[in-house]
């Protein structure tokens, strides 16, 4: 059955809102920078990072019993790291960036929704599919101290323990 272009839109916008309503939970202490031209990039795990300003690079392997290698690391706040990302496995990886909130909705939502729709969802600066035997790049920048979370959202792999934890340390 075809899957009109409406419902795939609407699901992204399901996702996004999702992370927006996290954010508006946890951030009421003003920790937040008013730069009009980043605002609306920041999210309540940071924000996209810019390559100019890349402070290390993080090599990251994604495996098929569900394990991100290394599955922890700290960083500094507001440090801008490359994340190089490489499929070891056999069938289709993923890692998407966000909070345990985020993470735990998104994950739901992919048990639900059409194999398109997740596919049209996942398109975004904190979030990449990775093909088995490839390698991809994220460039985040960890703007807020606390514990960002990293997971493969693939139904089935994050419910394995496909999740790995970055410490942001002020
Ligand atoms: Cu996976």
């Amino acid at each position: 059955m075809m899957i009109a272009s409406f419902p795939v839109k609407a699901l992204a916008t399901t996702a996004l809102l999702f992370s927006v309503s996290a954010w508006g939970d946890s951030e009421t202490h003003g920790h937040m920078r008013h730069d009009p031209e980043r605002t609306a990039q920041e999210t309540a795990f940071g924000r996209t990072g810019d390559p100019k300003r890349v402070a290390r690079t993080v090599r990251v392997a994604m495996s098929d019993n569900m394990r991100f290698t290394p599955a922890a690391l700290s960083v500094k706040r507001g440090e801008t790291i490359r994340f190089v990302v490489r499929n070891e496995g056999k069938i289709m990886h993923e890692m998407v960036l966000g909070t345990e909130e985020s993470l735990a909705q998104h994950a739901k939502m992919m048990r639900t929704s059409h194999h398109m729709a997740h596919d049209m969802a996942h398109d975004g600066t904190y979030m990449l599919h990775v093909a088995p035997g490839k390698t991809g790049e994220i460039i985040w920048e960890f703007s807020r101290a606390g514990t960002v979370r990293f997971g493969c959202l693939i139904p089935g792999h994050f419910e394995a323990g496909m999740i790995g934890e970055v410490r942001v340390e002020d």
